[in-house]
């Protein structure tokens, strides 16, 4: 038994409890795509951005819930500021649902400059909006500021990024969690603080009329939440690091190519998010070629070096499969698929067509509901497991791993073929000229029907627990 401390059971709670409801606005609007829903129209912007905010957010802070724990076993972060963040994203949530909800903000979960401030909503929803970004982003920023103090205070940062590792010493012993969350925790402060730019924008428009500069604005807001979301996936991966040697029984050590490759990362992955701006011909042409450079460069020290990695650790070994490993295994593939997905559609001439198609939402919801999902669900059974132990059937965890899974790449496909087809994102309504989109939108409506089957089966095996250690 391994005992779980309060606040990282808060923080599965929230994530079990607000998925589930965020996949519900989600079939909503592959409904109202598919024409089964007319009625309900009026809801599908509102609930596009409630739910991409709100899954962008919940996941970065499951990730970093779930790496917050994996840390706890080399360093000590404070409880008091994770306690913190907690009510700042509580706060944060309930203002994102008034304003998008009750207020009728639509602006999408990107809230491109100037749009929020031009929109048919009434003002008071936009200042929820901003109010909510602005708590966000502190409670965010507090934690990661408090976690990176806490490997600073026992870790150099030579040692805390592994550059010994590089220069050919494997003393001290520095694990991989330590390597990878100390890079996604600084690109992290780096994507807070460009939020703080982007709200400074918005406030200096909306307070003193003072417009800002739009494609400065676009930039920053790109840079944050391309930033965002692929840290939240490394804190996942850095938490299948530390969680699966457990189950090949096999360590997953730091290495001269782990150092080398995530050192690489940190320096990337800042850059890779010019591959939103393609279609902006006011963009300086050089940061066009420097997205997509970076774009492929982004897909081997990560994504190859990792799944080898994982290859690796589980070729020929004595690998325990249970609902935690099956599922860490399914987000890595997950990840690789969407990877590729990513990198097919940040190279230039390609992009030419897919911008803006459900190749988008296609390729990222990949890395997302069968990549991120994944990997911190099966941590979440892991921990629960751990903490409050019972009989696995091994029966019903095939079941509902399998119904998840299908019924995800169902979905998702459904995603890929209207994007080849050249079906427009973000259409709440399909026009006649390809109306095509609404008949897969039906079939993806019922294949991630069977997904949310499958994870309501995997609520009930990990809330049982859950409840337990919370009791105990
Ligand atoms: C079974 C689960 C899910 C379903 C049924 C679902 C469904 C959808 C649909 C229908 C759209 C609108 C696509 C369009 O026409 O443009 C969408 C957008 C989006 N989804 Fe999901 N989704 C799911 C899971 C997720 C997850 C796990 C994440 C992230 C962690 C996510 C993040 C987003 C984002 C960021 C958008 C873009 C919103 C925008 O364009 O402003 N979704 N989703
Ligand atoms: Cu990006």
């Amino acid at each position: 038994m391994q005992r779980l401390d309060r606040n990282t059971l808060y923080w599965m709670g929230v994530t079990l409890v607000v998925f589930p409801i965020l996949v519900l606005l989600g079939l909503l609007m592959r409904a109202v795509q598919a024409e089964a829903a007319t009625g309900l129209q009026a809801l599908f912007y509102p609930a596009m951005t409630l739910h991409g905010l709100g899954m962008a957010g919940l996941w970065f802070v499951a990730s970093l819930a779930a790496a917050n724990r994996v840390l706890m076993r080399y360093i000590e972060p404070s409880a008091a500021v994770n306690r913190v963040a907690l009510l700042g994203t509580l706060v944060g949530v309930v203002l994102l649902i008034a304003a998008t909800l009750i207020g009728g903000f639509a602006p999408g979960w990107y809230f491109l400059y100037p749009l929020p401030l031009h929109g048919t909503w009434p003002t008071w929803s936009t200042i929820a909006f901003l109010v909510a970004l602005a708590v966000l982003g502190v409670a965010w920023l507090l934690w990661s500021l408090d976690l990176l103090r806490a490997i600073a205070k026992k870790y150099t940062l030579r040692h805390a990024l592994a550059w010994h590792y590089i220069g050919g010493a494997s003393e001290p012993v520095v694990p991989p969690a330590i390597v990878i969350s100390t890079v996604s925790l600084i690109v992290c402060v780096a994507c807070l603080v460009a939020a703080v730019l982007v709200l400074l924008g918005f406030l200096g428009d909306f307070v003193l009329g003072a417009p800002a500069d739009a494609l400065l604005m676009k930039n920053l807001t790109f840079f944050f939440g391309h930033v965002l979301v692929n840290l939240s996936l490394y804190l996942a991966v850095a938490v299948v690091y530390d969680v699966l040697p457990e189950y090949a029984g096999r360590p997953w050590k730091t290495n001269k190519i782990v150092a080398i490759s995530w050192n690489c990362v940190l320096v990337i992955v800042l850059f890779a998010y010019a591959h939103h701006l393609y279609m902006d011909f006011v963009q300086p042409v050089s940061l066009h070629y420097i997205g997509q450079i970076a774009s492929y460069s982004s897909a081997i020290p990560a994504a190859v070096v990792t799944i080898f990695g994982a290859l690796l650790l589980v070729y020929h070994s004595r690998m325990r499969w249970n609902l935690t490993s099956l599922f860490m295994y399914l987000g890595l593939i997950g990840w690789a698929i969407g990877g590729v997905g990513a990198v097919i559609d940040s190279t230039i001439a390609v992009n030419f067509k897919l911008h803006n198609t459900l190749w988008v939402p296609a390729h990222f919801h990949t890395y997302m509901l069968l990549g991120l999902v994944p990997m911190v669900l099966g941590y979440f059974y892991h921990a629960c497991q751990e903490a409050a132990p019972q009989q696995e059937s091994a029966g019903l965890h095939r079941l509902l791993f399998w119904l998840f899974a299908l019924g995800s790449a169902g979905f998702l496909l459904m995603f890929y073929f209207s994007g080849a087809d050249s079906v427009p994102r973000r259409f709440a309504l399909y026009p006649e000229l390809i109306e095509s989109g609404s008949s897969l939108a039906l079939i993806g409506l019922i294949s991630a029907s069977v997904a949310l089957l499958g994870f309501l089966i995997y609520l009930w095996e990990t809330g049982r627990r859950w409840v337990k250690a919370l009791a105990g």
